[in-house]
């Protein structure tokens, strides 16, 4: 085993002293960079099939990335996101000189004692990237060197792949693991559902659709004839000529809060973007005065907890639902959702996997991020079905069916569109009044490039920066003189920057506050490049 890992990783080779780590979610970086990194972990891959003895997921993708970039994320048994443990093995493998390589491998195996007699199962999926096939072809050298099995979906949204990796260690239970079977779980769904859509016009039922250019286009496709013109699709930025995730896509609306390049929304059109492997979506419209409204992960949240408490009250079910957010969540979100519906939020650090993971405490956990990645999970485990009198038998059933059109694997940008648009269905709301739920706080995200950001260390949730000393003291200066204002600063786990937030009672306060907090990441945090210039 020793020889083969060894001789079959030279083909693979590692660029002398390059370091990477597993971030939010796995690995990124330029798409050269990774060959390496993606053999290595169809080796990891198999080592964790081996030690719980179910499938792994390997999703080659660098979701909201540029084109050039590309990425990896590891799935585990139930379709969430790896183990926090074993990033950890990720990182120490992917940055293992050649010469010890095996000796880190060995590590792992001993460390966590696994039978490597144990049968093993990968299921692999990839992007529309031009380098994601090559890459993916080393994912899967790195599974056969360690005899695992292979399941090589190709192109697949990451979702999808959540979704098999789910289907096949719940034996089908959860449903089936084929892309047939992912299109007929939630197209059935989706129309039983629009049977109890109010005044459900061909008018209503017209969404048009940025497909970032990347795989989630390819997919509506796919799904769209299972749909029964229930829902008319109209689909923008489809990959036929325009770049991965170039001026369009989700991540490209939620942070120039614009439209996406190459869409033609008329006044009132509904609208959403997905991201480039579709699993974020956001929706937007523009008004009758040419204003763009963004209705984001947080507006999405609150449509689908206020859905789901009603139904559970008329289904005489008393279940706990609580939202889990980041710190980029709007604040009037969180006080709409902890005033008005009275829900329990709860704030975690950025990453599905702290969502999620967070999500699972409650009966139903509803977590989304403001950027539009998100879901509902518990929803099968506590809802027994035995309503007896009618309108609770009439709930339940719209329960059972939204059950069944959410992937509670992972945040879907799919299964998260046919909710949104069957939830607005049902109960004949438009757009403009999902989005009149409550008003955001203007807000600005914007970028800061320093020499080396883990030099900022946050906490309590990412809300605070602990590190440089002095930062947060400025930032909370500054916060001071803005009304409802509040900021924060954090580096990302996705791209080799500093992400900024900003928000306050007017847009102008929200930019001036954002900008003065990027001056003092630059002076503070070892800002590279030139200064951030003030917004116009
Ligand atoms: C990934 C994660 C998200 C996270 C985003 C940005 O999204 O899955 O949870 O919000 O990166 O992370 P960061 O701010 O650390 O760069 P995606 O859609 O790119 O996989």
């Amino acid at each position: 085993l020793d020889s083969k890992a060894s001789q079959k990783s030279m083909l693979h080779p590692k660029p002398k002293g390059l370091m990477l780590q597993y971030g939010t979610a796995g690995f990124r970086t330029t798409a050269k960079h990774l060959d390496h990194v993606m053999f290595r972990m169809g080796l990891l891959a198999t080592l964790r099939s081996r030690k719980t003895k179910s499938t792994i997921g390997v999703m080659v993708t660098a979701s909201h990335n540029p084109e050039e970039d590309n990425g990896l994320k590891l799935i585990d048994p139930m379709g969430e996101m790896v183990t926090p443990s074993w990033e950890g093995y990720a990182t120490q493998l992917a940055n293992a000189e050649q010469e010890v390589l095996c000796s880190a491998l060995k590590d792992i195996i001993e460390k966590e004692t696994i039978n490597m007699s144990e049968t093993a199962s990968v299921f692999v999926g990839r992007d529309t990237r031009p380098s994601s096939q090559r890459l993916s072809q080393a994912v899967l050298d790195g599974v056969s060197c360690l005899g695992g099995q292979i399941q090589d979906y190709g192109l697949v949204t990451t979702p999808q792949l959540h979704y098999m990796v789910r289907c096949r260690n719940t034996h089908g239970c959860y449903g089936t693991d084929t892309l047939q079977g992912y299109y007929q779980k939630l197209s059935q769904a989706f129309i039983e559902l629009t049977k109890n859509a109010r005044n459900h016009t061909d008018d209503q039922k017209r969404l048009l659709v940025d497909g970032a250019n990347g795989i989630g286009a390819l997919k509506v496709r796919e799904l769209e004839a299972c749909l029964q013109s229930e829902l008319q699709m109209v689909l923008f930025n489809d990959g036929s000529n325009g770049k991965l995730n170039y001026l369009c896509g989700a991540d490209y609306v939620k942070v120039q809060q614009k439209p996406p390049q190459g869409i033609n929304m008329g006044a009132g059109e509904r609208c959403c973007s997905f991201d480039g492997d579709a699993d974020r979506i956001v929706y937007y419209y523009n008004d009758s005065d040419g204003s763009f409204h963004l209705l984001d992960g947080d507006k999405i949240a609150t449509l689908i907890s206020t859905y789901l408490k009603e139904l559970l009250t008329q289904a005489g079910l008393n279940l706990q639902i609580a939202v889990v957010q980041t710190a980029y969540a709007n604040g009037s979100s969180t006080q709409y959702l902890e005033d008005i519906m009275k829900v329990t939020v709860s704030c975690t650090k950025t990453g599905v996997k702290h969502l999620h993971h967070a999500a699972q405490k409650f009966d139903i956990g509803v977590y989304f991020e403001a950027n539009g990645h998100g879901t509902v999970l518990q929803l099968s485990e506590f809802i027994r079905l035995k309503a007896s009198v009618d309108e609770k038998k009439h709930a339940a059933k719209l329960l059972e069916n939204t059950i069944n059109l959410i992937n509670q694997a992972t945040g879907d940008a799919i299964s998260d569109m046919l909710v949104i648009e069957a939830v607005l269905a049902i109960r004949g709301m438009t757009v403009q009044e999902w989005d009149s739920i409550y008003t955001d706080l203007p807000n600005r995200q914007l970028t800061v490039k320093v020499a080396d950001r883990r030099m900022i260390d946050t906490a309590d949730a990412e809300r605070r920066a602990v590190t440089p000393a002095g930062l947060q003291d400025s930032i909370d200066a500054l916060v001071k003189k803005y009304t409802k204002a509040r900021a924060f600063v954090r580096p990302s786990g996705t791209e080799d920057l500093v992400r900024v937030y900003a928000e306050a009672e007017t847009q102008e306060s929200a930019d001036v506050l954002a900008h003065e907090v990027s001056l003092a990441v630059y002076h503070m945090a070892g800002g590279v490049g030139e200064k951030p210039k003030p917004l116009k």
